[in-house]
């Protein structure tokens, strides 16, 4: 099947970039980028766009029939921090979107979907360290709720429609093209803006937190590779555990002071520890790697130097 794309959430942190890795395999015709504003110029000026609310259920369909789209990315959500605050449309967004989706699929219009889980789905009752493919899984923020309870959906769907959808719990992702908006994780992208800029950070997060993180490259990979795999490699229909590396604020700081060295940071946790303290340090994710061919390729400092010297090529380019 030769894909006809739409990606939903299109210039968000990982839309954006998404977009444009599959409009480079795929042909700028063959992927229709969609948002519910134009809020990022280089997408909506750099190939088909349409304005699109992913919980508009008619105007969805109207969009894929218009495009003929086979394949739909729904990469809209409310995220973990930003979810706390507005439990309710986090439910809605992140459950009716994906509701819209699979049903549309269900109903023949799609053949194929992409929707991204998280390591939100684990809570406070999970093993932290490795955390495997299957554990005990009791969320305690509203994200991970809807995440957790969107993969029950997948695989029903999957099991009860064979609706060939395919999903990924992404942990923190890091990246210097677009900014990450109401995550946890988002810290480990705001100390490479800030010690640029300030040649100082306030950690949000204590230094010893650690969680699992990973580089934009290495999502989009996973991302291209999980839906390009035969189905019959697909053998998990919720969502795949996904790993690459783990760190703390401390070891981000010490890995920025190797470049910067006068780099400094301190921390006054809010809100947002206890998101992170419920969620794993580690994940185990030998099914990826088994089923699929997952690898990862970025760690800590490999991430630091691309932060680093992307952030600095912007801050020039823009000066
Ligand atoms: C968040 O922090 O909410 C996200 C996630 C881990 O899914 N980055």
């Amino acid at each position: 099947m030769n894909p006809k794309i739409l990606i939903i959430g299109a210039c968000g942190q990982i839309g954006s970039e998404l977009t444009t890795k599959l409009r480079h395999i795929y042909g700028d015709n063959q992927v229709v980028a969609s948002d519910i504003s134009y809020n990022n110029l280089d997408i909506v000026n750099s190939g088909l766009f349409e304005i699109l609310d992913a919980q508009d259920y008619a105007s969805l369909k109207i969009c894929i029939e218009k495009y003929e789209i086979n394949t739909v990315y729904l990469m809209a959500a409310m995220l973990s921090a930003t979810g706390e605050k507005y439990p309710m449309k986090a439910w809605d967004l992140n459950m009716n979107s994906l509701f819209h989706v699979l049903n549309l699929a269900k109903e023949g219009f799609i053949k194929k979907v992409f929707w991204p889980s998280s390591i939100a789905v684990f809570g406070p009752t999970t093993p932290k360290v490795n955390t495997p493919q299957y554990t005990v899984m009791e969320p305690s923020t509203v994200y991970g709720i809807t995440k957790q309870v969107g993969e029950r959906w997948c695989e029903y769907y999957f099991n009860k429609y064979n609706v060939d959808v395919r999903s990924i719990r992404y942990p923190g992702i890091i990246s210097h093209k677009t900014l990450p908006g109401g995550g946890t994780t988002d810290y480990a992208v705001d100390i490479y803006h800030k010690a640029l800029s300030d040649g100082h950070y306030e950690c949000f997060l204590t230094e010893e937190t650690e969680l699992p993180m990973m580089f934009m490259d290495d999502a989009i990979k996973a991302t291209v590779d999980i839906m390009q795999a035969p189905t019959e490699s697909i053998k998990i229909r919720s969502a795949y555990n996904l790993a690459a590396i783990s760190f703390t604020p401390r070891e981000v700081a010490e890995s920025i002071k190797k470049q910067l060295s006068d780099f400094t940071i301190s921390y006054a946790p809010d809100f947002r520890q206890d998101i992170a303290d419920s969620w794993p340090k580690s994940i185990d994710d030998n099914e990826a790697r088994k089923h699929w061919n997952w690898s990862h390729e970025f760690d800590l400092d490999a991430i630091t130097n691309e932060m680093l010297t992307n952030l600095e090529k912007k801050t020039l380019q823009n000066s």
